[in-house]
C-alpha cells in the first residue's frame, strides 16, 4: 500500500495534488502528516522521510517518489485512469500540468492557499491578473474542447487535482473567472475528496506559516 506524506492541509497546496488524485480515483493509501514547523523552515524536519525536505513524498515499498509531478507519474504507472484515455486530451492534459508545475508564480506568491480564509484583494497587479487571465483561458478551453464535466473529458484526471489548490485559492481570495470556469470551480469544490480535505484543514492545529 502506499503512504503519502503531506503538510498541513490547511496550507499544503503541494500535497494536495497527489492527495486529491488517488481519493477521487479512489487508489486506496496510508496517509501520513507532518506539520509545519511554526515560524521556520521544516525542511530539517520533513528531511526524516523526504529527501528534499518537501512534501509531498510518497512511498510504496522499498521506492520513495519525491516531487508532485513524479508521483502522479509514478501513480499512472499502475493506475491508467490518472491520465485522460484520450490521446489529444492526454496531451492537453500533460501539457496543463506542466504549466501548473513550473508556472503561475504570481498567483502562488499573492495568494497563497489557506482553505480557512475568506478575503478580498485591495488590488490584482497586473501580473497576477495574467495569471488568471491564463488559467481561466485554460481551463474553458480544456472544459469546452473536451465537452466533459471535468478539465479533460468526463472524468476527474490528474489535471484537475492539479488545478485543485487554485479552486481553494479562488474561493479564498475572492478571485473572479468566467462563467465556464466558475461552474467547475464549484464543482470542484462539491468533490467529496475537496470537502473532506476542507474539514480536516480547519480542525488542525493553527500554525503560522
Ligand atoms: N516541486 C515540489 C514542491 C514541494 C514544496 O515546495 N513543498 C512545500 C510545502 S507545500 C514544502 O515542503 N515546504 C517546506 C517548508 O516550508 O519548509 C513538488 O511538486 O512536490
Amino acid at each position: 500500500m502506499y503512504t503519502l506524506w503531506i503538510a498541513n492541509k490547511n496550507y499544503s497546496s503541494w500535497s494536495l495534488r497527489p492527495w486529491i488524485l488517488l481519493k477521487a480515483l479512489n487508489i486506496p493509501f496510508n496517509e501520513r502528516v507532518s506539520y509545519f514547523e511554526d515560524g521556520k523552515n521544516s525542511h530539517e524536519k520533513f528531511k526524516a522521510f523526504s529527501p528534499t525536505g518537501l512534501v509531498p513524498c510518497l512511498m510504496d515499498g522499498d521506492i520513495t517518489v519525491w516531487d508532485s509531478l513524479a508521483i502522479v507519474e509514478y501513480l499512472a504507472e499502475d493506475h491508467a485512469q490518472v491520465w485522460p484515455s484520450d490521446k489529444m486530451a492526454r496531451a492537453w492534459a500533460r501539457s496543463a500540468v506542466a504549466e501548473m508545475h513550473s508556472g503561475f508564480a504570481a498567483l502562488r506568491q499573492s495568494c497563497s492557499m489557506n482553505c480557512a480564509i475568506r478575503t478580498e484583494l485591495n488590488k490584482i497587479l497586473p501580473e497576477l491578473q495574467r495569471d488568471i487571465d491564463r488559467i481561466d483561458a485554460l481551463w474553458s478551453e480544456g472544459l469546452t474542447k473536451f465537452g466533459g464535466e471535468w478539465l479533460a473529458g468526463d472524468k476527474f484526471t490528474v489535471v484537475d487535482a492539479f488545478y485543485a489548490p487554485v479552486v481553494f485559492r479562488a474561493r479564498a481570495y475572492g478571485l473572479k473567472f468566467s462563467a465556464t470556469s466558475q461552474k467547475w470551480i464549484d464543482r470542484m469544490l462539491k468533490h467529496p475528496a475537496m470537502v473532506e480535505w476542507v474539514e480536516a484543514a480547519i480542525k488542525e492545529p493553527k500554525i503560522a506559516h
